[in-house]
C-alpha cells in the first residue's frame, strides 16, 4: 500500500501534500513526476485527483470516425495516413460518399461523428461546410466534432479572412466542437523537426481560444513517444493549463502514443505501456483545470486503457467505427468496439460506465451494465 510516509520517503511528499490540498503543481513537479522511478506512486497520486473530480465514473461514447480526405500538404514526419494527389490511393470523399458512410450506421445509436483528415489544398472551406450540413441531413441530431485548429488556420490563411470568421462559418454550418489534434507537442524545436508546414503552437492556441470565445468546446492532445524531451512535454501541459485558465473551453486532454510504422520515424520503437500510463498520470496531475483525461483505447490497447482508469483517466473514448489514422501507422487494436465491449471494459476495471455525449452530458442509465463476456484483448 502507498502511504504518506512512503511518498515522503521516495521524495514525493511535497507533491502529495499539494495534491491533498488541491494546490497547483509547478514545472519542477511535472519534471519530477515524469522522471520518478515509482510509476505506481505517480499513478496513485493521479488517481486521487481523478476520483476527486470524477468519482468512480468512467465515460465512453458511441461514435463514428469519418476521414474525409487523406490528401495533405503538411507532410508531418510522424504521419502514415497522408497521401499526395498523385498517389494511387489518394481520396477525397464526395458529399454522397460521406452521406453513405453515415447512412451505413444509422441503425447504431451513434451520438458523435468525428471527422478529421488531411489538409487538402484542393478542398475549399465550402466543401467542409457542406460536409457538416450533409451529415446532418442524414442524421440531424448527431454531434459533429470535426477538423482541427490546423485546418481552421489554413482556411483563414487561404481565404484572407480572420480565424473568428472561419469559426463562425463552421458554427453556422452546424459543427458541434473541435477534436484535439494538431498541436502535437508545443515546442519550436519539434515544430521545425517534425511538422514545420503546420501552424506553430502560438497559432494553434490562438485558434483554440478563439473557438472557445465563440462558444465552441474543443479537446487537446499530445503526441508522445517519438523524439520529444520531458521538458517539452511539461511545457506543453503548462501551455494548455494557461490557455484553459483563460477560456475554460477544453473538455478533455488525450495523450496520443506515437505509432511509428510506415512513417518517416519508423526506426523508433512504440511507447511502452508504462510510458502510456505515465503520460496519463502526469497529465491528470498537471492539468488541474481540465475536467477529463482520456485514455484512447485505440492507441494504447483496451487492456492498458483499463489500467489507465486507475492512473488518472476517466474516459476511454468511444466505439470509434472505424479508425484509419493510427491503423495506417501499424496500430494492432481493432478498428472499433461495440457499446457492450465499452461497458464491459469499464466494469472489468472496477469503474462505473457512463455513456456520454460529446459534451459530457450523460445519456441515461446504462442498460448494458449486466455482466457480459470478458473484454477483448486487442
Ligand atoms: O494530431 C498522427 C495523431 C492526431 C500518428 O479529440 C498519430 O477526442 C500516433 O486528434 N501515431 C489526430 N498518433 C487524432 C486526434 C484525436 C484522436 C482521438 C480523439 C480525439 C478527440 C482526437 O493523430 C494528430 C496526431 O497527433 N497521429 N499520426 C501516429 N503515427
Amino acid at each position: 500500500m502507498i502511504t504518506a510516509e512512503y511518498l515522503e520517503c521516495v521524495g514525493l511528499g511535497q507533491i502529495a501534500r499539494k495534491v491533498d490540498h488541491g494546490e497547483r503543481l509547478s514545472r519542477e513537479d511535472g519534471m519530477l513526476l515524469y522522471e520518478h522511478p515509482d510509476l505506481n506512486a505517480v499513478g496513485y497520486l493521479a488517481n486521487q485527483v481523478r476520483e476527486r473530480l470524477n468519482g468512480n465514473l468512467a465515460y465512453y461514447n458511441v461514435n463514428q470516425h469519418i476521414n474525409p480526405t487523406n490528401v495533405c500538404n503538411k507532410f508531418c514526419k510522424f504521419c502514415a495516413f497522408y497521401r499526395t494527389p498523385r498517389d494511387s490511393d489518394a481520396y477525397a470523399l464526395t458529399r454522397e460518399q460521406i452521406q453513405a458512410r453515415v447512412r451505413e450506421k444509422l441503425h447504431e445509436p451513434i451520438t458523435e461523428i468525428h471527422m478529421v483528415g488531411g489538409v487538402n489544398p484542393d478542398l475549399p472551406l465550402e466543401y467542409y461546410l457542406d460536409m457538416i450540413r450533409a451529415v446532418h441531413e442524414v442524421r440531424p441530431s448527431v454531434h459533429v466534432k470535426a477538423l482541427t485548429m490546423v485546418e481552421v488556420a489554413d482556411f483563414a490563411q487561404r481565404t484572407g479572412r480572420s480565424v473568428e470568421a472561419i469559426v463562425r462559418d463552421l458554427k453556422d454550418a452546424g459543427i458541434g466542437s473541435f477534436p484535439g489534434g494538431g498541436a502535437e507537442v508545443m515546442s519550436a524545436r519539434l515544430h521545425r523537426l517534425l511538422f514545420p508546414k503546420k501552424i506553430d503552437f502560438h497559432g494553434w492556441l490562438e485558434c483554440a481560444k478563439t473557438a472557445h470565445r465563440l462558444g465552441l468546446k474543443s479537446n487537446a492532445t499530445m503526441l508522445y513517444g517519438h523524439v520529444e524531451t520531458t521538458e517539452e512535454k511539461v511545457a506543453h501541459l503548462l501551455l494548455l493549463r494557461e490557455a484553459q485558465d483563460e477560456t475554460g473551453g477544453f473538455m478533455t486532454f488525450i495523450p496520443l502514443a506515437f505509432h511509428p510504422e510506415n512513417t518517416k520515424l519508423d526506426y523508433l520503437k512504440k511507447a511502452t505501456a508504462a510510458e502510456d500510463l505515465r503520460n496519463i498520470a502526469v497529465a491528470r496531475l498537471m492539468l488541474d483545470n481540465f475536467p477529463h483525461i482520456k485514455a484512447f483505447w485505440i492507441m494504447i490497447t483496451p487492456r492498458v486503457a483499463q489500467i489507465a482508469l486507475s492512473y488518472g483517466a476517466d474516459d476511454i473514448d468511444g466505439t470509434v467505427t472505424t479508425e484509419e489514422i493510427v491503423h495506417a501507422a501499424g496500430a494492432e487494436t481493432s478498428q472499433s468496439l461495440s457499446r457492450r465491449d465499452m461497458v464491459t471494459l469499464i466494469m472489468e476495471a472496477g469503474r462505473e460506465p457512463v455513456e456520454r455525449d460529446t459534451l459530457y452530458h450523460s445519456i441515461g442509465i446504462d442498460a448494458l451494465r449486466a455482466p457480459a463476456s470478458p473484454a477483448p484483448r486487442a
